[in-house]
């Protein structure tokens, strides 16, 4: 079981608490689906992703960074038990959705990137390091029903 600092619980907590999920969650996503263009082909039904102009705008978009978000929020609110809480998640998009796991982390990291540029000098190392350190687990539970 991950052991979570009172730091990291306080600072994880706080970071979510503050964070707005309808601007956060369509930033990522468009981030990493231009970034890592690969990522569009689990998006095809997502229509128009032809250049970065065209994800930023696209209102599935971000609906869908939300529907990220909101699924990160059930993590925050279970810190404790990540893995429980995500096992369905977790077969989901490995059996149906058929999503490389490494996308995961990919996606993540453009969560820290947008995290980053809100928060400007607030995101030190110390809050960084917490942030994907929570990131990393929930990623690393996304990935257990993979084989
Ligand atoms: Ni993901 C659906 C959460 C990463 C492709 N995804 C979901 C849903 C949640 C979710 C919640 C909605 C499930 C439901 O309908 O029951 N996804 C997350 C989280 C992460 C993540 C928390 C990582 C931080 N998903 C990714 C990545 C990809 C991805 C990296 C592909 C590159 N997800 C999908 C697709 C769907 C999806 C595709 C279905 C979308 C749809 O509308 O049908």
């Amino acid at each position: 079981m991950v052991q979570w600092t009172e730091f990291e619980r306080n600072t994880i907590q706080d970071i979510f608490a503050k964070m707005d999920y309808e601007v956060v969650g369509p930033k990522a996503l468009a981030r990493c689906l231009v970034v890592y263009p690969w990522t569009q082909r689990y998006f095809a039904k997502f229509g128009n992703l032809y250049n970065a102009a065209a994800i930023m705008g696209n209102p599935l978009v971000a609906k869908h960074g939300v529907t990220v978000m909101n699924g990160l929020d059930k993590a925050v609110k279970n810190m404790d038990d990540i893995k429980g809480i995500y096992a369905e998640l977790s077969v989901l998009h490995s059996e149906k959705l058929h999503v490389d796991p490494d996308n995961f982390r990919l996606l993540a990291d453009c969560l820290s990137v947008v995290l980053a540029a809100q928060m400007g000098t607030a995101f030190t190392a110390d809050v960084q390091a917490a942030f994907q350190k929570f990131l990393a687990v929930a990623v690393s539970s996304l990935c257990r029903q993979y084989h």
